[in-house]
């Protein structure tokens, strides 16, 4: 670690840091560590800061979890541009056994239950069956900001990095089912990857989309991740990719699809991500839904992207905003901005439009007029008049935060 960069850590944060160093130095992941960046991202949460660590084909991601990993792009990161470069896009896994050697001569995606002819597709088999199609799109987790939930919820801790937008380029979904033939009864259609549980008690990650969806054409196995092969931890050599939909849709490895005459059961549909089941998916804090359904849809959501809490912007000065937005592929019309906690509100500039499901840049120039702290929020709207909410609604998987976002800084 650099002299310099020490001396700007808190007392606190400094401690944190090593002890979370020596923890990796001190466990079979001790060369990861070597690898640590000597840095870490501001979290507000109770465990401290946590460590920046380089994977196979990624730079410095931070560290939720590592068996299984579980990745986050720093945020910075989303101030470079729309598109998620590939070695900074989030990782997210559920089980341990999760491949790290994969044979794309010898890769098979096998399609099976209630169709005419079940398929054993090699890659090059699937990569040749339709026209490939492309599409920009958000892969946001359903924890992403999980950790922001007030009362605290379980499961990871995340902060605002498990999302990412990339052009996904692979064949339409529905063209591999079709060449499969679907039965009359098809009900739902089920997709599994190469990764496996450790112990025989854990679940299965299968999930699991509505036949109507599985055939409107959107979902796509995709082979290809902003014109290059798929990163290995973001599913090499294929995954499922659902524009609009939370990444638990967007299995990784795909290597298994069933048609299934009923609607699945298994613990990653009937019991995981599941939201209540009312208009706002949300409940009293610390309370239970009596009913509740698969998540789904992404909820319209903005961030700006050059601004951090605690930073110091200039008094009566022009100071240049940028961010981003994205919703459910509905199409964001509207970005605004607040400087004054929510009272009055300045619309901003959309930037390019890479496609209705892809993240929206916008920039907006603010003038400051009164000293001292204030809070910069941002909100989004979408073509079908959604917003996002004042204050985070909660619900007990800490799942679709969109609340507008506040960044508290100092005017000087
Ligand atoms: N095979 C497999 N696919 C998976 C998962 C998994 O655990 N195993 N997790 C899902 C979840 S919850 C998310 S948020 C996305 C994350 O995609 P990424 O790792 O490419 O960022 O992958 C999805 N696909
Ligand atoms: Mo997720």
């Amino acid at each position: 670690m650099s002299q310099a960069s020490d001396d700007k850590l808190p007392g606190r944060r400094r401690f944190l840091r090593d002890a979370v160093a020596l923890a990796l130095t001190a466990s079979p992941l001790a060369s990861l560590a070597a690898n640590a960046e000597e840095t870490a991202e501001e979290v507000t949460y109770a465990a401290g800061p946590r460590p920046l660590v380089a994977y196979p084909q990624k730079r410095p991601l931070l560290v939720v979890s590592t068996r299984p990993p579980h990745l986050e792009t720093p945020f910075e990161v989303f101030n470079e541009g729309a598109i998620t470069p590939n070695d900074a896009f989030f990782v997210r896994y559920h089980l341990a056994n999760f491949p790290t050697r994969i044979d794309p001569e010898t890769y098979r995606l096998n399609v099976k239950g209630l169709v005419e002819t079940p398929l054993s597709l090699s890659l090059a088999e699937l990569k040749s069956l339709a026209q490939p199609v492309e599409v920009v799109a958000v892969n946001q987790c359903s924890g992403n900001s999980r950790g922001f939930s007030m009362p605290r919820v379980f499961g990871a801790q995340l902060g605002n990095g498990s999302m990412g937008c990339a052009r996904w380029l692979g064949v339409p979904l529905k063209a591999v089912l079709a060449k499969a033939g679907i039965k009359a009864a098809a009900k739902q259609v089920s997709f599994r990857g190469l990764d496996k549980p450790v112990l025989p008690t854990t679940p299965e990650f299968i999930k699991a989309l509505d036949i109507d969806h599985a055939m409107n054409g959107e979902p796509m196995i995709a082979w290809s991740m902003n014109g290059t092969d798929l990163p290995f931890l973001n599913g090499y050599p294929i995954r499922l990719v659902v524009p609009g939909y939370f990444g638990t849709y967007w299995v990784k490895h795909l290597s298994e699809i069933e048609v299934l005459d009923h609607t699945f059961d298994g613990f990653f549909m009937a019991k995981g991500y599941r939201v209540p089941d009312n208009d706002c998916q949300c409940v009293a804090p610390g309370t239970v839904a009596a009913k509740t359904k698969p998540i789904s849809k992404l909820a319209v959501r903005s961030f700006i992207t050059n601004v951090k809490h605690g930073d110091v912007l200039p008094l009566q000065r022009m100071v240049a905003l940028k961010g981003i937005a994205f919703d459910d592929g509905s199409g964001i019309t509207k970005v605004e901005v607040s400087s004054d906690g929510g009272q009055s509100w300045q619309t901003a500039t959309l930037g390019q439009d890479l496609g209705r499901y892809a993240f929206r840049p916008w920039r907006l120039d603010i003038k400051l007029a009164s000293k001292g702290t204030t809070q910069l929020m941002v909100r989004a709207s979408n073509r079908v008049g959604e917003t996002q909410p004042l204050h985070a609604d909660w619900n007990p998987g800490g799942y679709r935060r969109h609340a507008v976002e506040t960044y508290h800084v100092i005017v000087a």
